[in-house]
Order: C-alpha cells, then structure tokens, then sequence
C-alpha cells in the first residue's frame, strides 16, 4: 500500500543546480588561469618577431625558448582554457535550461576529477620541455608519454559530461512527454554529441599510435594516419570551441541586449547542419599533404563550403535579434539602431565586437577552404591571422564577455567595473585587428607560421613593417587582458557582497519552439544521418592508408 501512495505522488524534481554551479566555477577559474599563462606566452613570440627577445631571461622557467612557448601557448589556450571554460558553461547552461540538475552528480564530479588529472599529467612533459610538439602534435615529434596520456584522459573526462547529458535529458523527456527539448539544452548537447563522434579520430590516434609508441612497446608509426586521425577531430574541435559561443549568442545576448531571439526552429537548424557538417571536412587541413587521394581533398573542400552555412543562418539570426533588440530600444533607420544597444554593458560589447571580428575571420576561412589557394597561405601566418579571429575572438572574447554576468551570477559579487569590462573588450578590438590584419599580410608575403622569425636569417626588408604593427596589436591585446584579469580578480576579492544573487533569463522568441518541426529534437536520427556521411567522406582514405602504412618511422626529438 505505502508504495503504491508513493508511486501516486507527483515526484518532486530537484531544482538545486548547487553542484552544477560549483563546477562551472571551477572548470571556469582552471580555464583562465591556463589562459593567463598561454597568453603570456603570445606576447614574449610577438616580441621575439620583432628582435625583443625575452626567452633568454626567461631560460629558467621556460628552457625551450620559443618552440616550448609556442607548445604551451597553442596546448593551455586551444585545448586547456576552451574545454575547461566550455564543460564547465554547458554544465551549467544545460541544467538551467532544463530547470533540473544533472542525472548523477557522482559522475559529473568525476568529469572534472579525469580531466583535472589529464591536466596535471600533461603539464608536467610540457612545462619541463619534454613535449615541445605543438599543439598539433604530429609524428614523427615525439613528446614524453604522460602529454599523450594526460591530454587523452582530458577527452576521455568530457565523454561523461555528455553521458550525464543523455541520463538527464531523457528524465527530463520521461516528466515531459512530447515537449521539444528547450533550445539552450538542445544546443549544449548536441555541440558535446559533434564532440564526441569527432573525437574517434583523436583518442584512435592516441591509443593506437602514439601512446604504444611514445612507450616504446612499437618501434615506429606512419605520420599520414596519425595526421589524418588528428584532423578528424582537429577540424570540428573548431566547431566545439565555436558552439558555445553561438549558445551565449542566441540564448542569452538577444535578451541581455533588451530584445528576443528572432527564430528558434532557425537556430535549431543551424545546430543541426553543425551535427552534420563539422565532421566530414578535417581533410581541408591536410591540402598539402602527400598520400591522400586528391578526389576526397575536393570532397571534403566542398563540405567546408556547406558548413558555412550553419554560420551564415547565425549571422542572420543573431543580427536580426540585435536589430529586435534596437528598435525596441528606441533605435530607427537602417543601422543606426545599432547605436540603441546597450554598448555599456561589457558583456554586450565584448560579445558583439567578437562577432564583429569572427566575421572576417569566417571569410577568411572561405580563402583557406579552397582548394587551390590553399596552397597559397597553407603553413603561412595568414593561417595565425585567421584563427585568431576565430578561436581568438569569436571564442575567447564571448567567453570573457560572457563572464562579466556569469561570475557575479555564480560568486553573488558585483562585477568591479563595467566600464573596464567595456574598454577591454573595446581594445581587444582594436589589437586583435591590428595584429590579425598584419599576420594575414605577413601571409601573403610569404612569412612562414611556427617558425622562430626572430633568428631566421632570411627574414624579408618588407615583413619589418607588418611584424612592426602586429606587435603594436599583440600588444594592445596584452593590455586588453590585464584590464580583464585585474577586473576579475577585484571582482573575486573586492567585489560588493550582493544581497540577492542575480539571477538569469533565457532570451524569449519571437518565433518559438512550437513552430520547430518535432523531427529537429530526434536526435537519434542526426547523429545517425552525420555518421552515415562520416563513414562516406573518410573511411576509403583511412582504408587506403591502412594499406599503405609501414608503421616504422621513429620519434624524433628536434628540441
Ligand atoms: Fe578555420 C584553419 C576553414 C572557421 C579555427 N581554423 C584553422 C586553424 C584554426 C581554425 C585554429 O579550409 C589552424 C589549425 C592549425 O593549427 O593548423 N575555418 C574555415 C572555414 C570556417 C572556419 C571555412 N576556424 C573557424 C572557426 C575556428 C577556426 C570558427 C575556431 C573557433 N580553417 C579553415 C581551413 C583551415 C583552417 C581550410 C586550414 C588552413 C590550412 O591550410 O592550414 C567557417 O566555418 C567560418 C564561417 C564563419 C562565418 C562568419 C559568421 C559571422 C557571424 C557573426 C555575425 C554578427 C556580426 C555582428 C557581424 C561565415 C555569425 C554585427 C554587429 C552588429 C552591431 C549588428
Ligand atoms: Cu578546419
């Protein structure tokens, strides 16, 4: 009888997301910290380009000089900082959106316990200079074992976020019977479910190729598989840094800039192209490489071209939403609405202007998607100046926007000051331009990228200029970060104690999730529509290399 009154009994559901909000805090306090120390390590290159070097006094902490700085800038802040930052917000955005907390906090503590070991096993080859392989890390350099190890074990950490996502969102399903999931959820999970087919590529490459190796249990590894491995994911990791800021670009910005999300089946379309899309193109990375049949080069540069897409649906949606947000504000005429956005907020500022750069960063990735003017700027510093608008910009810019609310939302402290918010985005701006702008004409003049300029005998009379103002830009960046960090930590220690913490609000639609075709929530059926083209666009040229490898090419230790 008891159990049957129990049973009877709406069940209540857990609202606390008092977890979720500590492990947003923390994956987000480990990400910048690895921010502040890869960042550093752009200014010293910047420096070293233009004959300032600093590696010499910094010989003690950094014995590799700059191949080792390059190494830690490239692993904390394309690896490090976005992971970390993006499974701690999706932690958080997803369980706000659902209104519940994650289906096991065992599991989600354990997320952030195998990356966090990940990262200690990793830093420690590569700060003592015994994995000074890039970011890249491409046979036949051979790093110390516990970097592959360790960056392995970060992957395998993320791997849970998205089983928790599953549990959670199928509870959710079960209490909500034929509801569309909402779109921050829908969004968050399907960026971690992209992730995670991309990540085969990676974590094969790891397992079978370079961890035995690197062991020493196999004598050799054949670099085309292991490249063509590490760009299968190489190439949608973009998209998994990308994503999240698009979630804070559509769920959140349209509201915080005073409007609505102008189309929510829109966006959920654009999540889903992303699904499909981002997988099938990691061979327009590999353009130049030897051993991989020109037909499928083409098949995959053709793809990039469709994955443009997704982004142009979001330039449209996010603009259209802004424009929402303008007129509401009072804003008329064709564009000078834009001046009716409330520029004074640093999280509205930092967003907008990172959008304002991803835009020449998404054209400039048009120039490298195709095919034969690829080989133009392929290995040139064009390619440095196009992703650091994207990943850069784009990401790292929304990400600092994004906190100016997020912190004083998780840490009940008011943000120290907005107006310092608001000029270190301003000036990010401004030496992000300039310094990206020059990396691309450095490109087209031929400069090589992750190459030490500044003992290069062969360094052009007419580089000097460019490299000249690209420093002016890296250096504004500097400036840039020191007014972000500083504002953070007065806001962590200073910061007034609020008396109600702020709380948050979804942006609203003005074309909502009832118009979303159900189909778009099936999850099931994409995953299985990208895996189909997947297989499609990369398993002959793995099967060609498979045929062809010799497996017998020793690691070499150049540094
Ligand atoms: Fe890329 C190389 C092609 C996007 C990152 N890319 C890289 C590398 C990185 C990177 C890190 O096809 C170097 C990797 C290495 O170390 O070797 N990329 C593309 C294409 C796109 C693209 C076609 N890339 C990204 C994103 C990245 C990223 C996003 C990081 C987050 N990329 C390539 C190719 C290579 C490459 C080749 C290999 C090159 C080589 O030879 O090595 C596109 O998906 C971009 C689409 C983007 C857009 C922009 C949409 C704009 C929006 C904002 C609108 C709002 C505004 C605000 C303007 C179409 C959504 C208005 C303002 C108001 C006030 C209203
Ligand atoms: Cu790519």
């Amino acid at each position: 009888m008891a159990s049957i009154a129990a049973r009877a009994r709406p069940v209540a559901i857990s609202t606390d997301l008092s977890v979720e909000r500590k492990l947003a805090g923390i994956n987000i306090f480990i990400a910048f910290a690895a921010l502040a120390v890869g960042g550093l390590m752009g200014v010293l290159q910047i420096l070293r380009y233009n004959g300032l070097d600093l590696y010499t006094p910094a010989k003690p902490i950094l014995p590799g000089g700059y191949y080792q700085g390059l190494t830690v800038h490239g692993v904390l802040n394309v690896l490090v900082f976005t992971t970390f930052y993006i499974i701690g917000f999706l932690t958080y955005i997803f369980t706000k959106s659902l209104g519940r907390p994650l289906a096991s906090s065992r599991l989600a503590w354990a997320t952030l316990w195998v990356m966090v070991s990940g990262l200690v096993l990793a830093a420690i080859p590569l700060l003592t200079n015994n994995a000074t392989v890039m970011f890249t890390f491409y046979p036949p350099l051979k790093a110390d074992s516990l970097f592959y190890i360790g960056l392995t074990l970060v992957v395998a950490g993320t791997w849970l976020l998205l089983v928790n996502m599953i549990l959670t969102r199928n509870a959710w399903k079960a209490d909500n019977p034929g509801q569309i999931t909402p779109l921050p959820a829908f969004m968050a999970i399907v960026t971690m479910l992209m992730w995670t087919i991309s990540t085969i590529g990676v974590a094969s490459e790891m397992i079978f190729l370079v961890i035995p190796w690197s062991l020493g249990l196999v004598g050799g590894t054949d670099p085309v598989l292991a490249r063509t491995l590490f760009w299968f994911t190489g190439h949608p990791i973009v998209y998994f840094w990308l994503l999240p800021a698009y979630i804070s670009w559509y769920t959140l910005v349209p509201e915080q800039a005073g409007g609505k999300l102008f189309s929510d089946p829109m966006a959920r379309v654009s999540f889903i192209l992303f699904l499909i899309l981002s997988l099938p193109i990691g061979m327009h990375h590999q353009v130049a490489d030897p051993g991989i049949s020109e037909m499928w080069k083409l098949v995959h540069a053709i793809f990039t071209f469709g994955v443009f897409f997704p982004s142009l649906l979001t330039f449209f949606n996010v603009v259209a939403s802004l424009e929402y947000a303008g007129r509401r504000n009072g804003g008329e005429g064709w564009l000078a609405w834009i001046f009716n956005l409330p520029w004074g907020k640093p999280e509205i500022s930092a967003q907008i202007v990172a959008m304002m750069l991803f835009a020449f960063g998404g054209i400039g990735g048009l120039v490298n998607a195709s095919y034969n003017i690829n080989l133009v700027v392929h290995n040139t510093s064009w390619i440095s100046g196009h992703f650091h608008l994207t990943v850069g910009t784009a990401v790292a810019l929304s990400f600092m926007g994004i906190t100016y609310w997020l912190v004083p939302h998780l840490t009940g402290r008011k943000l120290w000051s907005r107006s310092l918010g608001v000029t270190q985005a301003w000036l990010w701006f401004i030496g992000m331009g300039l310094f990206s702008h020059f990396m691309h004409e450095l490109g087209l003049r031929g400069m090589p990228r992750r190459t030490d300029i500044g003992g290069a005998p062969y360094v052009q009379d007419e580089w000097r200029f460019f490299l000249f103002f690209a420093m002016i830009g890296g250096l504004i960046m500097f400036v840039s970060a020191i007014f972000y960090y500083f504002n953070m930590i007065m806001t962590l220690t200073r910061g007034k104690k609020l008396a109600e913490v702020p709380d948050f609000n979804f942006a609203k639609t003005l074309s909502g999730p009832e118009d979303a075709p159900k189909i778009l929530d099936r999850l099931l059926v994409w995953v299985t529509v990208a895996a189909i083209i997947l297989i499609i666009n990369y398993l002959p040229t793995i099967l060609d290399i498979l045929n062809t490898a010799t497996f017998d090419v020793p690691g070499r230790r150049v540094w």
